[in-house]
């Protein structure tokens, strides 16, 4: 790109150019557009037609729903409608695992067998001297009755800590099938039904769990098995990756099955040679948003960026197909479109966009159905004008997920994470934090995210990320190893050193979530650190969230005893009483809470003092100084 005064942010970089064109970005409609003042304090009740009611202005609703009810009511709505979108993208996994199981869908295969025996266990399905399909038929099939499970809890939620599913039961908060509590939480919301503050958010609990011990987890689990669990790759991540002489298709969404078969497709022979034909060098595949943060994790396919860049990267005028499945899909990309050659192509029946070309999912003939994508983008290359790709692209190191974690930590011989247990009992970490979440275009080259990450690592906090945050972390070079040295403190550096990981561990999309929530749990079943999640020097952190997804998260971490530490606005400002009970009420419940918090440092520092107080109620507060013993001592000590 020539010359801007925002050399150095791709981002920034590229608005330029959407204000010299006068293309309209998420960007620049919201500097124009004025924040709803009643909207943002969760005191507008739409949810019948005496209103809208204003709740900032008066202290009831029409029906007489206080302040209280309406922000605890909008708050639950939220956990429902995130929860849904995470539990409906399980099912269409679970739907094609099963498909594949049963050799329906010949592009999909069992892969991953030993994740798949470990989740047979889960659901007490026997695996002996039985074949892989077999199995994978039970479980998917149990699974997807599960969902609608009107009595009984999901089987997921055993993998939680003895104590934590006890206390689940004491304070009934133990979900049943998720498609259940769903439903349930959008009825209690209704006019005139569930009115009590509580009583709403205890069953958004309810709901949450069984989509983080459930649906989530499903969605993350049968994903692994099916496309491979993923584990370190090396990848590119920026506005960069694009290429000039090669055709570019970017994935975009969050459900990874489509984009899987387009990540082999432009790998055929034939249509690279159709590609060259046409003039280009090659076929570049990238992503945006978690569908890339999915084939980033398993493949290596760079990243061009998150859901803030994602018109950016039409306005390049460098992209042929932007193919895009389910959620975080800005209605306005076939409007920035309509201004160059790009083709953007819908993929689900649950998120078509008015003016984009629809190319409905086949799962039965997924594979050919990639190809007749990648083909509409080697008829489209010669469309192409002007383009304006910024220069050069990041280095990141990806694919933590869990097994990966314990594996890297505990090294082959006995994969566990007792090193990480003991580097945060000796205080080389002093605790770990999950930063992740989504980017907001307001903060956009503002370093939000970064800037919470570096402080937190600087100060020897092990940083686990997903989703949209990291891409921003990623773009300050921080998924690599070598930001250990520069920004990491003593400890996280000598512990990242020594395994040779970046202090800032990437771990997937937004329903990867779960992987955390698994690390957590192993972490308990190690020993050391209490015997349940709350007891874990772990908190969670969405520093610009922005998604009912982001909601629905963190409740699940708040009722799993994980405090959440989110940026922004509190969506419950106006009535103290539910920040209160999101406050100290949860707290006393199940030892999570939520605090709202919109400056990085001031975050960063709730983070921190809340890992303090869990290293002093473990009795780890001091520093252990590593103390090299002589043979006197090993005598004393009986070795
Ligand atoms: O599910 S982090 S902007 S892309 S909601 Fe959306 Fe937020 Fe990104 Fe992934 Ni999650």
């Amino acid at each position: 790109m020539s010359d801007t005064k925002n050399k150095g942010n791709q981002a920034l970089e590229m608005l330029d150019l959407a204000r010299e064109k006068g293309i309209s970005t998420a960007h620049l409609r919201t500097e124009s557009m004025r924040r709803c003042p009643i909207g943002i304090k969760g005191a507008c009740c739409k949810n019948c037609f005496m209103g809208p009611c204003n709740l900032f202005k008066n202290e009831q609703g029409v029906c007489g729903a206080t302040v209280d009810t309406v922000a605890a009511r909008n708050f639950a709505r939220m956990i429902a409608a995130g929860c849904a979108a995470h539990v409906d993208h399980a099912r269409e996994v679970v739907n094609v695992f099963i498909g594949a199981a049963k050799g329906e869908l010949k592009n999909y295969k069992i892969k991953d067998g030993k994740k798949l025996h470990m989740l047979a266990q889960v659901y007490g399905i026997k695996t002996e001297g039985r074949d892989k399909n077999e199995i994978a038929v039970e479980l998917g099939e149990q699974v997807l009755a599960e969902f609608g499970e009107q009595n009984g809890a999901p089987k997921m939620i055993r993998r939680a800590p003895k104590k934590r599913q006890q206390l689940w039961q004491d304070k009934d908060l133990t979900p049943r099938g998720v498609d259940r509590e769903i439903v349930e939480m959008v009825h209690r919301t209704t006019v005139g039904t569930d009115q009590d503050p509580m009583s709403l958010l205890l069953h958004g609990t309810r709901t949450a769990i069984a989509n983080g011990w459930g649906g989530s987890m499903i969605a993350t689990e049968l994903q692994d098995i099916m496309l491979g669990t993923p584990s370190p790759v090396k990848a590119k991540a920026n506005l960069g990756v694009l290429e000039e002489e090669q055709i570019n298709i970017v994935v975009h969404g969050h459900d990874p099955l489509l984009a899987e078969m387009i990540v082999e497709a432009v790998q055929d022979k034939e249509l690279q040679a159709q590609a060259k034909a046409k003039g280009a060098k090659g076929i570049n595949i990238a992503g945006i948003c978690c569908t890339a943060n999915e084939v980033l994790l398993r493949h290596g396919v760079p990243m061009v960026g998150s859901f803030t860049q994602q018109e950016l990267a039409v306005l390049t005028g460098a992209v042929e197909v932007m193919a895009v499945d389910i959620q975080c899909l800005m209605q306005s990309l076939t409007t920035v479109a309509q201004c160059f050659h790009t083709k953007i192509i819908t993929t689900s029946p649950k998120a078509k966009i008015t003016g984009a070309t629809h190319m409905e999912m086949d799962e039965e003939n997924a594979l050919e159905q990639a190809k007749e994508i990648v083909k509409v983008a080697i008829d489209n290359f010669p469309n192409r004008k002007k383009v304006n790709i910024p220069k050069g692209a990041v280095d990141l190191i990806v694919g933590f997920s869990h097994e990966t974690i314990e594996y890297m930590l505990g090294g082959s011989f006995r994969s566990s994470y007792r090193p990480l247990n003991d580097n945060i009992i000796n205080g080389r970490i002093l605790g770990v934090a999950g930063v992740v979440g989504c980017n907001l275009p307001h903060l956009e080259g503002k370093g939000v995210t970064s800037d919470l990450v570096k402080e937190l690592i600087a100060n020897d906090v092990l940083v686990v990320q997903t989703g949209c945050a990291t891409y921003a972390c990623a773009n300050e070079n921080l998924l690599i190893p070598e930001a250990a040295l520069k920004y990491a403190g003593p400890g996280l550096a000598e512990v990242c050193e020594a395994v040779g990981i970046p202090p800032v561990l990437h771990s997937g999309s937004c329903v990867d979530n779960s992987r955390i929530l698994i690390a957590c749990a192993a972490m308990v079943a190690e020993g050391g650190l209490g015997d349940d999640l709350s007891d874990l020097p772990v908190v969670g952190c969405a520093p610009e969230w922005m998604s009912e997804k982001a909601i629905a998260i963190g409740q699940y971490f708040v009722a799993s005893g994980v405090p959440v530490v989110f940026g922004s606005e509190s969506p419950v400002s106006n009535s103290a009483c539910v920040s209160d009970l999101l406050g100290k009420g949860f707290e006393d419940i199940t030892g999570g809470k939520w605090v709202f918090e919109p400056d990085p440092h001031k975050m960063a520092q709730v983070i921190i003092e809340y890992i303090k107080i869990k290293r002093k109620a473990l009795g780890i507060e001091q520093k252990k100084e590593r103390v090299l013993y002589d043979m006197e001592m090993r005598r004393q000590m009986g070795c």
